[in-house]
């Protein structure tokens, strides 16, 4: 939530944002309900089905009348554009399979717990996403020399941190003009449904979904870097409301398992068969790549390695699997991913003051037997 006291609206619980125990606030439920999360059953598709990948909308859905939307491109252009959805669909079209993240992924499990979106380890999917490629069109335009960054605006609107805001956020001239950045009206080949920006939002592979803006109204090139609330006071990893900490940005490397067995219906507690089981999930590190996936079926005490598919596109998850050979006793699953970077799970968790980019491994309890 907010960082702010003694704002318009009052700060949730404790005015540092965090919760006092592990009792989830009413407003963490209604944030719940809005913003659905992948069942990880679902990591069992490549690509997941419209409906089970996560959904995270700040304020409201805004109702965006296709045939009258134009999406502005102006600022340090030397053509401003003015596009309707047909003149983008006329472009080339590209279609890209992309890992998706929300940054806020795993909040709900640090303790002390930052509230807001209360995020267990759902907030992920993979789409095959169908657009046009955003250099095309900026290109046309002509990005000034200088300009510094893009900053997109979506329809929505609503009141975070204290402002009066329409959702914004901007990316460096560098990262916008990469190949893979898709204007994009489709997902797994049809049009966007309304949660998911229609007619057309932003996509940007390898970072966490917050840039990836949804209901895309204009794209403005700007000459300084852009200090809206999505930029300066949201995602950003800070030790404490005082601290402004560094900006959020390429997605980390996280693994996660599909959930063996059966679950309890209360408790989600896995109940699993003695004998050979066949572990599998999927992993993904943003930009990097994956070099290698561990299992650890004592709680981290031991590691091995699983076996790795080849990945769907230089932007999506890859599956992996791992044969188990259950004995009967309860058991922690662990799971954890490496990147080319150096980069590995954690087992202690990576705490911040807005609970984002918390890749600590995955615990799966289960009962064999
Ligand atoms: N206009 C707008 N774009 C947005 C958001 C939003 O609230 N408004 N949420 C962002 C965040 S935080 C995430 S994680 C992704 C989620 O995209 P999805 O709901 O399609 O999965 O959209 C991003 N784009
Ligand atoms: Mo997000």
């Amino acid at each position: 939530m907010t960082e702010e006291t003694g704002a318009r609206f009052p700060a949730v619980g404790d005015p540092s944002g965090l919760a006092p125990d592990d009792r989830f606030y009413r407003e963490e439920l209604q944030l719940a309900n809005r913003n659905r999360g992948m069942p990880l059953e679902a990591l069992r598709y490549p690509i997941t089905p419209v409906g089970m990948h996560y959904l995270l909308v700040h304020f409201d859905i805004p109702e965006v009348n296709a045939g009258s939307w134009r999406l502005n491109i102006g600022g340090l252009v030397a053509k401003p554009l003015s596009l309707s959805l047909a003149d983008i669909q006329a472009r080339p079209r590209q279609t890209l399979p992309v890992t998706m993240e929300c940054a806020g992924n795993g909040r709900a499990l640090l303790d002390p717990r930052p509230v807001s979106q209360p995020w267990l380890l759902e907030a992920i999917g993979t789409s095959e996403w169908g657009g046009t490629p955003l250099r095309g069109v900026l290109e046309e335009a002509g990005v000034s020399e200088q300009a510094v960054e893009m900053v997109f605006t979506g329809a929505d609107r609503g009141v975070q941190g204290d402002q009066d805001q329409v959702y914004q956020r901007s990316l460096s001239v560098d990262e916008v003009m990469r190949g893979e950045v898709l204007l994009a009206y489709e997902m797994n080949g049809r049009p966007l449904e309304p949660q998911h920006g229609y007619p057309l939002r932003l996509l940007v592979p390898g970072w966490y979904g917050m840039t990836s803006v949804k209901w895309l109204m204009a794209i403005e090139a700007v000459s300084e870097p852009f200090e809206g609330c999505q930029m300066i006071e949201s995602y950003r990893y800070s030790d404490s409301p005082d601290d402004p900490g560094k900006p959020v940005t390429l997605q980390k490397v996280r693994a996660l398992m599909v959930p063996p067995g059966i679950p309890d219906f209360l408790t989600r507690m896995r109940v699993v068969e003695a004998g050979d089981n066949i572990l599998t999930g999927r992993v993904w590190a943003g930009r990097r790549e994956i070099v290698g996936v561990d299992v650890s079926t004592d709680s981290g005490g031991t590691w091995s390695e699983a076996l790795l598919e080849a990945a769907l596109s230089p932007h999506a998850w890859r599956g992996w699997s791992y044969r188990w050979a259950a004995t009967p006793g309860q058991h922690t699953l662990c799971v954890r991913g490496r990147d080319s970077d150096g980069g590995i799970q954690p087992t202690e968790q990576p705490w911040s003051q807005q609970g984002v980019g918390n890749n600590m491994v995955q615990r799966v309890e289960v009962i064999v037997g």
